[in-house]
C-alpha cells in the first residue's frame, strides 16, 4: 500500500462520508456514520477496492484524522468538513482561546469586510488554533491571508464554538466585527 492509493482513498472518503454517499449507494446515520462492510462493499461495486487493512491505514495515518471508527469498527465517519446539512456530529459547545485563525485569498476579502466569515457549502466556518494551519488552509487557493478572529469576545458574546475531534475549531458565522483586518 503505497502513500500515493492512502491519499486517494482518503479523498475518496472525504467525498462519500462528507458530501455525496450516494454516488455510492451508501446510507449515513444521522451522525454522520456509515456501515464499514457496506462502505466496502458498495465501493467494491463501483470498482473501487478499498479492504478493511486500508480503511484502517487511511485513519491511522490521515494527516489530518480526517476520519474516525466506533469503538468496535464496525462503523466510520468524517471527524468534520461535511456539506451535508442533515448530519449531526453531537459537538458540545467549548469555550474557545482568545484568538483564533482563518486562512483565505485576496479574492473573498472584500466580502468578508462587509459580510464577515460565512460557512458557504460546509456546515460550519473552520478556524485554527495556529497561523501555521491557516496558512496551509489558505494556500490551497492561493496566496494564503490570514485573519485573526477575535474568539473569546464572540463567546462572551454568545456565539457558540466548537471543537471537531480531530482538533478543528467550528462556528456557525464571524461576523466582521470580531475580525482583525489590519495586517493584511
Ligand atoms: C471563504 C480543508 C466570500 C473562506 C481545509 C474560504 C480546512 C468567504 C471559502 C477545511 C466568505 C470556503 C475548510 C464570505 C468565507 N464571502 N468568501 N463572506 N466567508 N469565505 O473549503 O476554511 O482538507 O468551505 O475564506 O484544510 O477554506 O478538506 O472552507 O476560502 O480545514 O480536511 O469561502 O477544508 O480541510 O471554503 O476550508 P471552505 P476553508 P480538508
Amino acid at each position: 500500500m503505497n502513500t500515493n492509493n492512502i491519499k486517494i482513498t482518503s479523498k475518496f472518503l472525504s467525498l462519500i462520508l462528507r458530501h455525496n454517499p450516494g454516488k455510492i449507494g451508501l446510507d449515513l446515520d444521522k451522525n454522520g456514520w456509515a456501515n464499514v462492510d457496506d462502505l466496502l462493499n458498495k465501493s467494491q461495486k463501483k470498482h473501487r477496492h478499498i479492504t478493511m487493512e486500508i480503511l484502517e491505514l487511511v485513519v491511522e495515518t490521515n494527516d489530518k484524522n480526517r476520519f474516525a471508527f466506533n469503538a468496535d469498527k464496525t462503523k466510520i465517519r468524517a471527524n468534520q468538513g461535511h456539506s451535508l446539512k442533515t448530519i449531526d456530529l453531537q459537538l458540545k459547545p467549548v469555550t474557545p482561546p482568545a484568538f483564533l485563525y482563518h486562512g483565505t485569498v485576496a479574492k473573498f476579502m472584500e466580502a468578508i469586510q462587509k459580510e464577515g466569515l460565512k460557512k458557504q457549502n460546509r456546515q460550519h466556518v473552520h478556524l485554527s488554533v495556529d497561523t501555521e494551519t491557516a496558512i496551509k488552509v489558505g494556500s490551497r487557493r492561493g496566496k494564503p491571508i490570514i485573519l485573526s478572529i477575535r474568539a473569546l469576545d464572540m463567546y462572551k458574546e454568545g456565539f457558540p464554538f466548537y471543537l471537531s475531534e480531530n482538533k478543528v475549531w467550528l462556528t456557525d458565522a464571524v461576523p466582521s466585527a470580531f475580525i482583525d483586518f489590519k495586517e493584511n
